[in-house]
């Protein structure tokens, strides 16, 4: 055991002062008709909860996440496995997420590090067989080491290119063997500093290619799932080809690639790009591209992703708006957020993800709320009435013409204002149901 001290987390309730308890996610809870954890797939990635110690520019780790082993050996990836299952059942957690070198150490010579991806994933698989719990989505690490300081797919080297492929393929083998739902790309040093050494246009095209490519590979060993990119506009590069979610969709159409991939939406992410989280999540959903969200939440008073555990309820509650209104993630909520560098125990770990799993599980209880409610959804409708007959009608089906507007407008003098789009009125039903039971 590497959690001891830790129980399995019980529901106990909004009453309870027990930390580890959960006070509104309680999984077989039939929320808007099904229960809670059908809502809410979460996921553990790999990456933050097992690997990161809370290093940042300034100082090294702080949190011992050698689990009882040498770190950059494969009995410490195998302590991590360990170590990550007992957190997961522990918590009630499904999924997990997770880049290639998170699950090995990286050796020199790739054909060792697959090597040693088939021995830990043979583990893995034999974990979660005897678990129940299951692979949300896999990825490549393709922007820590050096090599790829240009970039992956939009790098100026054919040989480092041909690296990222072999990357990516090895990771969508293991991704197909755990029964990944899912395979992201995110496009970490897919960007530029500087247009005086960039060729913008070419470096698109190569990450098409490497995306079709990867697109073909996959369906070619049987992966059936979703391919997702997950924007983020800026960090580590200055300038990220897919900066939010509109930008991405246009990317993929633009490459006929929009039928096998949609959006990973990280909260962090869309702040970063000056958007709320909420509208990334709309973006996508109106595209029919809305798949897996990073459930973390960012600082308005920093300029950086500081992938924070979610505690903000008014975000989770208009994201899980978002994700009710359309019909439910092909994905999941993976918790792309670390502790704070303070944060550095054990039960700080547990702590993040009891404090994230609820705020998610409010968010819930609080959007189906609002859509039973009804006031905003028939505020929105009425608000756009004047659609709904006459020449209104005629220009949402397409059977008028400039010429008939035109004239339409002439013949009426001057529009009445719009109605008011009282939103001081609708902030309060909001905080209205937020807080009055
Ligand atoms: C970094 C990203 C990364 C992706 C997976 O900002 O969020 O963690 O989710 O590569
Ligand atoms: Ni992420
Ligand atoms: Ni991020």
């Amino acid at each position: 055991m590497y959690f001891p001290n830790i129980p399995v987390i019980p529901y106990e309730g909004p009453n309870s002062t027990n930390p580890l308890a959960f006070k509104f996610y309680d999984a077989d809870r039939i929320v808007a008709g099904k229960p809670m954890k059908e809502h809410l797939p979460f996921a553990m990635a790999w990456w933050h909860n097992l690997c990161a110690g809370g290093t940042d520019m300034f100082g090294r780790d702080t949190a011992d996440k050698s689990f009882g082993a040498e770190k950059g050996t494969m009995e410490h990836a195998k302590a991590k496995v360990d170590a990550g299952f007992e957190f997961m059942q522990k918590l009630g957690i499904e999924y997990f997420c997770f880049h290639d070198v998170d699950i090995v150490p990286e050796a020199d010579d790739i054909k060792e590090t697959n090597r040693r991806l088939d021995e830990i994933s043979d583990y893995i698989l034999e974990k979660m067989n005897q678990t129940g719990i299951k692979c949300l989505w896999g990825t490549a690490n393709m922007f820590s080491n050096p090599r790829f300081m240009n970039g992956a797919g939009s790098t100026n080297s054919a040989d480092v290119y041909c690296f990222a492929a072999a990357q990516i393929k090895k990771a969508l083998d293991i991704t197909v063997k755990l029964g990944g739902k899912g395979y992201v790309f995110w496009g970490g040093r897919e960007g530029y500093e500087t247009l005086l050494n960039t060729d913008v246009k070419f470096e698109q095209e190569n990450i098409a290619n490497l995306m079709k490519m990867a697109v073909k590979y996959g369906r070619s060993i049987g992966f059936t799932g979703d391919f997702y990119i997950e924007p983020k506009p800026k960090e580590p590069m200055k300038h990220q080809y897919d900066f939010d979610a509109a930008t991405a969709i246009g990317f993929l159409r633009q490459y006929g690639l929009d039928k096998d991939f949609k959006m990973n939406i990280e909260a962090n992410h869309a702040t970063l790009a000056g958007h709320t989280f909420q509208h990334d999540l709309r973006i996508s959903a109106i595209n029919g591209m809305l798949g897996s969200i990073d459930a973390n939440q960012g600082d308005y008073l920093l300029g950086w992703d500081t992938d924070e555990f979610p505690f903000n309820v008014y975000e989770t509650t208009m994201c899980m708006y978002e994700v009710l209104k359309a019909g439910g993630l092909t994905g999941g909520f993976n918790f792309d957020a670390k502790n704070r560098r303070p944060s550095y125990t054990m039960e700080d770990m547990f702590h993040a993800y009891i404090l994230g799993m609820d705020a998610f599980a409010l968010g819930l209880l609080k959007a189906a709320r609002i859509i039973e409610d009804g006031r905003i959804d028939s505020f929105i409708a009425d608000r756009y009435s004047s659609y709904n007959s006459g020449i209104g009608a005629k220009i949402r089906a397409g059977e008028t013409s400039l010429e008939e507007l035109a004239a339409y407008a002439e013949s009426m003098g001057a529009p009445a204002l719009p109605g008011s789009g009282r939103q001081e009125y609708l902030e309060s039903i909001i905080n209205n149901i937020l807080f009055c039971g």
